[in-house]
């Protein structure tokens, strides 16, 4: 059976070092040759990520049911490419995924109501079939030590409160990541120094990158097909 590049993606809370570490590991998969490719959502170069840029520097303002849809289309504008790139064999190192726009959107809350403004599993479902990551990595950092980091606080979403409830919301996640079997969830220390996360994230990735045989899965189908025969034996 041909092998395929593995799906390899780094969460986590806001300035726990998701994109220092993707640029240090990318370089590493390059110097030892090895056929990479690295990615980052929100992609803000494309027309949809640039709206989504302006919003999130709060030059203009967005329904947050359209502001999550646009996070979801701005990966399905990729997710062919990603699956072509893995079938050729290179391992496709993503810097924020699905994970991040569940976490985000299903975390808002408004001044107004005590209820979410937008539902878990609503927020879930634009990204359901998307290709599923083989590994995530989950950098792992208290609020209070991200704050102390470089550019916390420039951005619409940058504040303590949000985070304390993203970070409930990715435990959720990275739960049902696991116990649906589709690619493995690990949770890294990211308060730790810069070079002892990358040793850490180093020694999960390299046994990935002689390739696999297991066929790219699809986010959350699993869940999917579930629902659909639950609603049927209703
Ligand atoms: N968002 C969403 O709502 N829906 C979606 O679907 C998606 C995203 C995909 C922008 O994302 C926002 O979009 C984000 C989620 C939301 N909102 N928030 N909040 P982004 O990916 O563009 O965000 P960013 O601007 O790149 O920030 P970040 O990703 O949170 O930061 P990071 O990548 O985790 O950290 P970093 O840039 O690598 O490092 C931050 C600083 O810490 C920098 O000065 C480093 O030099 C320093 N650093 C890094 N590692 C260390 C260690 N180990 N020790 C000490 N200092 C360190
Ligand atoms: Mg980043």
């Amino acid at each position: 059976m041909a092998h395929r590049g593995p799906f390899v993606v780094i969460e986590g809370l806001d300035r726990s070092g998701k994109s220092t570490q993707a640029e240090a590991l990318i370089k590493r998969l390059q110097d030892e040759k090895i056929p990479s490719k690295l990615i980052k959502f929100p992609d803000r170069s494309t027309p949809i990520g640039k709206l989504i840029d302006s919003y999130l520097r709060s030059e203009s303002e967005l329904d947050d049911h359209v502001v999550h849809l646009l996070f979801s289309a701005n990966r399905w504008e990729v997710a062919s490419s990603i699956v072509k790139d893995l079938q050729a064999g290179t391992l496709v190192l993503c810097d924020r995924y699905a994970f991040s726009g569940i976490a985000f959107s299903a975390s808002k809350l408004k001044p107004d109501s005590p209820e979410p403004p937008l539902a878990y599993e609503w927020c879930r479902a634009p990204d359901v079939s998307l290709p599923a990551p083989d590994l995530t990595l989950f950098l792992d950092i208290l609020p209070e030590k991200a704050k102390e980091r470089g550019g916390f606080g420039e951005e619409r979403y940058e504040k303590e409160e949000v985070q304390e409830r993203v970070r409930v919301i990715f435990d959720r996640i990275g739960e049902e990541v696991e116990s649906a079997g589709a690619g493995r969830w690990l949770v890294l220390d990211g308060g730790l120094d810069q070079e002892e996360v990358e040793k850490s994230i180093w020694a999960e990735v390299k046994p990935l990158t002689k390739g696999t045989t297991a066929p790219i899965q699809k986010l959350w189908d699993k869940t999917r097909e579930a629902a659909m025969l639950s609603a049927l034996y209703i």
